[in-house]
């Protein structure tokens, strides 16, 4: 499938091809093993690629969130996370022992369900609002 897709994109010309893969429990080892065959079926598709692999988490999920980062980052290699649902309660302060272990750049915040709740992430402003 993915290896169609990045075929088919290059094809077209097309600038990004992404691969949207629907949640995995890094807990269930037979997932992480397709999830690791999606990521080399890319790199046969295309040299270099894939060339990132973002990982979202959900801002609520508090200290386990730091255990999904590594055992991704272990399984795939990361290049950058998105923080969804920084509009709860949660204020993402996870992120503070996330960026202490694996030093992965968070590219986007989640803010609530609109498309404009997704922002580009601002590490002082983010400071700002956890110490608030
Ligand atoms: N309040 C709030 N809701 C969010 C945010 N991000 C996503 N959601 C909602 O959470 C629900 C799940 O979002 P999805 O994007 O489908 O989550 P997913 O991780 O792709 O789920 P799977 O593909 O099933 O693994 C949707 O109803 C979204 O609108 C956020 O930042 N704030
Ligand atoms: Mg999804």
């Amino acid at each position: 499938m993915t290896f169609d897709a990045v075929t088919a994109g290059r094809a077209r010309g097309c600038d990004v091809v992404i691969a949207d893969t629907a949640g995995r429990l890094p807990t269930q080892l037979h997932l992480m093993e397709e999830l690791k065959k999606i990521k080399r079926v890319i790199g046969k598709a295309q040299d270099g690629a894939p060339h990132e692999v973002l990982l979202v988490i959900d801002g609520n999920t508090g200290q386990n969130a730091l255990a999904q980062v590594k055992t991704f980052d272990d399984a795939i290699g990361l290049t950058g996370l998105i923080v969804t649902k920084l509009d709860g309660t949660a204020k993402g302060g996870v992120l503070a022992a996330i960026a202490r272990e694996r030093a992965i750049p968070v590219y986007f915040i989640g803010v609530g369900e609109k498309l404009e709740d997704l922002q580009t992430f601002n590490a002082a402003e983010f400071a700002q609002a956890l110490l608030a």
